[in-house]
């Protein structure tokens, strides 16, 4: 196994996020990855950072609390001192590896940044979005390419890059915190340039920074190579933890066999495990999924109206 790592993974979330993370580790070290992890915690109970350290090789950094999507501190946690090896890769805490994917995390060109395209372009890639990512990375860095790298832009779930980009890190950081409001939430408004936040100001300097690690040709992560082998994203809200969405539906297998390794382990009891992870409710998750747009909905504004 040594001589396979080369990456550490680092993800991060705040206390609705720890059942999130807890699994994707678990895939990690059920599936024979044995990367060192580093997981950026706000707000975590003791019991849940517990937890995840029984994994092994797992170094908790705790995150101040701060009314910012907690993605907008991607930049800042993958360059921190924690991340001792030459390659680091970010992985979103709502997913799961499946299969061994230790390969795909061997980066191969220092030069590159492995991370998904969006294909086809999304629709807030427009000539508008480009006019204002060109004009604020000249602003801020001085220099903008006259036309975009790409004719789309990226999806930050999963990005590898070797350790020599420390620098391009802090600049996405302070960019970041240049063109996004101090209390951004998942998504600005729609037709904002930077409706994606961390993932457009990413886009932004991976299309016109003239310094900037180019885009690998593949991806790997989503399974193109090796069917038996990718990591999977519990796309849309709530998460499967939470409650099932139809998305994500189609992951229950995964996420099961999972949780249960999790309990086999001793690393959870049974009883501390959510309802929507236990296999016998799924007759009941799965016939209430399609409320679940309009649960989030009251999650959401049950958060806006306690924490405002
Ligand atoms: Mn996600």
């Amino acid at each position: 196994m040594t001589d396979t790592v080369n990456a550490t993974v680092v993800t991060a979330g705040d206390r609705a996020y720890a059942w999130g993370a807890l699994m994707l580790v678990a895939s990690m070290r059920r599936n024979g990855m044995g990367h060192p992890v580093v997981v950026g915690a706000m707000d975590w109970t003791e019991e849940q950072k517990r937890r995840i350290c029984q994994l092994g090789d797992v170094t908790i950094r705790e995150i101040e609390r701060t009314r910012q999507c907690l993605a907008c501190q991607k930049p800042r946690i993958m360059g921190c001192a924690d991340v001792k090896t030459e390659w680091v890769c970010w992985v979103d805490a709502d997913g799961l590896f499946v299969g061994d994917c230790s390969e795909w995390l061997w980066g191969e060109d220092v030069d590159e940044v492995r991370i998904k395209r969006c294909d086809p372009p999304p629709p807030d890639f427009t000539p508008e979005t480009l006019a204002t990512w060109q004009r604020d990375v000249k602003r801020f860095w001085g220099q903008a390419l006259d036309e975009s790298r790409y004719a789309t832009r990226v999806q930050s779930g999963v990005i590898l890059l070797h350790r020599k980009w420390k620098p391009f890190l802090s600049r996405w950081d302070v960019q970041i915190n240049n063109v996004l409001p101090s209390d951004v939430g998942i998504l600005m408004k729609k037709g904002s340039a930077y409706y994606q936040t961390d993932e457009s100001v990413l886009g932004s300097l991976l299309c016109f920074d003239p310094v900037a690690p180019k885009v690998s040709e593949q991806y790997k992560f989503d399974g193109r190579i090796d069917r038996a082998r990718y990591y999977l994203h519990f796309g849309y809200n709530p998460k499967p933890w939470q409650m099932w969405n139809p998305y994500a539906l189609r992951f229950r297998e995964e996420a099961y066999s999972t949780v249960e390794w999790l309990v086999e382990r001793g690393v959870v009891k049974k009883s501390e495990v959510p309802l929507p992870l236990r296999r016998k409710w799924w007759p009941f998750y799965r016939c209430i999924a399609p409320l679940a747009p309009w649960v989030w909905r009251a999650m959401k504004l049950k958060r806006k109206l306690f924490k405002a």
